[in-house]
């Protein structure tokens, strides 16, 4: 059930990416999410490892490793695909709370996001 979810979100990226591919584009998307803050993911570790956001803000995190990670919520409100080298993920956070995340392929690797209330 989860793998068969997984494919379809894998495969509705790849989709997503051959439209925008398609379409003209510039850096526009990118700026975009790196308007809010960003979480390098280097030598397995989240950094920061914990971040406080307001309401609202996108999170950007950006594999700067050599070898592929994913960034996984706790209460799976968020989930990325496998990110390789210098790819990223975003999400924005539109709940106050405290989430959890870590990487599925290395459950060690763990982080916090702290939104807070506008
Ligand atoms: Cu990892």
């Amino acid at each position: 059930m989860l793998k068969t979810l997984r494919v379809g979100a894998l495969a509705l990226t790849i989709s997503l990416g051959v439209v925008a591919a398609a379409a003209i584009t510039g850096p526009g998307a990118q700026a975009a999410a790196a308007a809010g803050p960003t979480v390098n993911i280097d030598n397995f570790v989240f950094g920061p490892e914990a971040i406080t956001v307001p309401v609202g803000t996108t999170v950007t995190w950006v594999n700067r490793d050599d070898i592929p990670h994913t960034v996984v919520a706790n209460d799976k409100s968020f989930k990325s695909k496998v990110m390789d080298t210098d790819e990223r993920f975003s999400f924005t956070f539109t709940k106050p709370g405290e989430f959890g995340y870590f990487c599925s392929l290395h459950p060690h690797m763990v982080g916090k996001v702290i939104v807070k209330a506008a």
